[in-house]
């Protein structure tokens, strides 16, 4: 079953926009289609609309590879352990760890990156974690599989909003 963050923060509209940081691209070149493979699903099951901003200042969620200490409070761990986190409603920061194995699909071993957008963005939307292991929110993915929207999470999103 669906949670939500303490206080169950939420956007105050559903049209936010989103802006890669400078030198994801280079880092990845798969992620910006990933990630916006990733909204796109989101906006298809939910009331949000999504656009990809160029103003990073101005952009409601922001979106970066980082690397160990990255001054957010929330150090990254090299590979394995953490591969990516997500900030509450309103923060909107969305980081992967650039030291994980990073891969578009099923790979053995390593990590699909719209799946882990997928979880992300249920994050920055204000869903926290569900008990549900088939739901993209569970805490837990095995390496070398991908997920989708489960209508756990399409609950939670309507709940919430
Ligand atoms: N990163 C954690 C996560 O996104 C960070 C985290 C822990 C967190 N508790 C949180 C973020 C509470 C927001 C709110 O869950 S992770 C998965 C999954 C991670 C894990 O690297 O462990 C995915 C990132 F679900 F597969 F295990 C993405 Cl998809
Ligand atoms: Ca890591
Ligand atoms: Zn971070
Ligand atoms: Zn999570």
């Amino acid at each position: 079953h669906f949670t939500f963050f303490r206080n169950s923060p939420k956007w105050p509209s559903f049209q936010l926009t989103y802006a890669f940081l400078p030198g994801t691209e280079s880092t990845n070149p798969n992620a910006i289609s990933a990630v916006t493979r990733a909204f796109d699903k989101w906006a298809s099951q939910t009331p949000f609309t999504f656009s990809r901003s160029q103003d990073l200042q101005s952009a409601n969620l922001k979106i970066r590879f980082q690397r160990g200490n990255h001054g957010d409070g929330d150090p990254f761990d090299g590979p394995g352990g953490t591969l990516a986190h997500a900030f509450r409603p309103t923060i909107g920061w969305f980081h992967y760890d650039v030291d994980e194995r990073w891969t578009v699909g099923r790979v053995p071993g390593a990590i699909d990156l719209e799946t882990v957008a997928l979880h992300e963005i249920g994050h920055l939307l204000g869903l926290g974690h569900s008990s549900i292991p088939q739901a993209l929110m569970y805490p837990e993915i095995n390496p070398g599989t991908t997920k989708g929207l489960h209508g756990d999470d399409i609950q939670g999103i309507k709940v919430l909003y």
